[in-house]
């Protein structure tokens, strides 16, 4: 869970006192400082939008828009129906869905500049019926925003991009400034200041979650390849010096090889350092009796990422009481579902697994309740109603029911 030093919070409540008194001219002022850059405005433009895709190879475009294919795919069996039913007492009842108006999409800068979080985000959004999906992201040195964000921007509908990063973008979408309109929910993952940020705007907005390191943990028998659970680890811990990569086995000889597998691999990566503190902090091979105990382990932890590499994993499935995605089999490695299966990517980390599901279309619509009653129904309902409010010792639910009965209530329609 990031961490929130004294220091952190007095700067982002800074920003938050700054953005709200000043507006737009607090954003310009705090992207110069933050991003060392300086701009004209923050609206991005659609020509800078296209400009975009002559910066990025072909190649990436088609591997984006099949990507793009599955998780639409994938969400769009997400759907809910509105319904409306007819009771026995001639009344109807029903739920209709209606989907949130404005919702902002915050991507981080940096390396951390991911078009797939945007396909994951937008997606589910923009099914879910979203009108006005609004994105932003800080500038990188040459004051634009990544090529390939804005691109997976453009790919999925998203003209509404905005160059601001930071905690001021959070509050900037909260409140609303000159330029920025003020959104519904916020999605989308960011550093510290950002996390701060929506941890404190929630409530005067939604926001998905509150996203921790990545967590991978690997549920392995002794059958399994070595590589590829060394090479499954890495790719989660290669997040963040944070990240948290964890193989639970039975097998010692399994768990042995996939130390020295770590260690081999992890010689060529170019985020080597990220990897190694990774492991060193949060990574851990523990040997258990059984596979069961395995499982009820992986169950206590939580993780964001389960991957099931035993024999027959699907026989093992109800097992699985905590995870945000469960990966079955050794041709199912995590990164799959970071970029391509076409479920999402978001998902609950530090142990929220538990009560959190992974980011969907439901989070971008809300249910309405719908009640209707016929005179006769309500007259049937009437002494049951008025018995509960009397109960609760609230007069004037009793009355709203029982006036309608009264002998002169039709006399008092003007
Ligand atoms: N594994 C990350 C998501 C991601 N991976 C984006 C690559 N790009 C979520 O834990
Ligand atoms: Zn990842």
């Amino acid at each position: 869970m990031a961490l929130f030093t004294e220091e952190i919070k007095d700067s982002v409540g800074e920003i938050e006192r700054m953005v709200q008194s000043r507006g737009d001219a607090a954003l310009m002022a705090l992207t110069e400082k933050f991003d060392g850059v300086k701009l004209e405005s923050l609206k991005v433009s659609e020509e800078a939008m296209d400009e975009a895709f002559v910066n990025v190879s072909t190649d990436l475009l088609i591997a984006l828009e099949k990507a793009k294919e599955n998780i639409e795919k994938y969400h769009r069996k997400q759907l809910r129906e509105s319904f409306f039913t007819r009771e026995e007492n001639g009344g109807m009842l029903g739920q209709m869905i209606t989907p949130l108006k404005r919702v902002g999409l915050y991507v981080p800068g940096g390396t951390a500049a991911y078009p797939s979080s945007v396909l994951m985000n937008g997606i589910p959004a923009a099914l879910a019926g979203v009108k006005e999906i609004v994105l932003i992201s800080p500038p990188q040195q040459d004051g634009k925003i990544h090529p390939g964000v804005l691109v997976a921007a453009k790919l999925i509908g998203i003209t509404e991009v905005y160059t601001l990063g930071g905690a001021q973008g959070i509050f900037a979408m909260t409140y609303g400034t000159e330029s920025i309109p003020k959104v519904d929910k916020i999605v989308g993952p960011g550093n510290v200041y950002v996390t701060l940020a929506k941890k404190m705007v929630y409530g005067q907005v939604d926001i998905d979650m509150i996203a921790g390191p990545s967590e991978i943990l690997i549920i392995a028998d002794k059958d399994q390849n070595p590589a590829f659970i060394a090479a499954d680890l890495l790719s989660q811990a290669e997040h963040d010096p944070l990240a948290s990569a964890i193989l639970i086995t039975p097998s010692k000889a399994l768990g042995e090889a996939v130390l020295k597998e770590l260690e081999q691999q992890q010689q060529n990566l170019q985020r080597k350092d990220i990897t190694q503190t990774a492991l060193e902090n949060q990574g851990k091979i523990i040997i258990t009796e059984t596979l069961e105990e395995a499982f009820h382990l992986s169950n206590r932890f939580a993780p964001e990422h389960l991957e099931l590499l035993v024999e027959d994993p699907m026989s093992h499935l109800p097992k699985v009481e905590n995870a945000g995605c469960v990966f079955l089999g050794p041709y199912s490695p995590e990164p799959l579902g970071d970029y391509y299966a076409g479920t999402n990517h978001t998902l609950p980390t530090s142990g929220s697994a538990k009560y959190f599901s992974p980011l969907s279309v439901d989070d971008f619509i809300k249910n309405t309740s719908l009640v209707y009653y016929t005179k006769e129904g309500l007259q049937r309902a009437r002494k049951d109603i008025e018995l509960l409010a009397d109960y609760e010792g609230l007069e004037a639910h009793k009355k709203a029911v029982s006036l309608r009965f009264e002998e002169d209530t039709e006399d008092r329609k003007i």
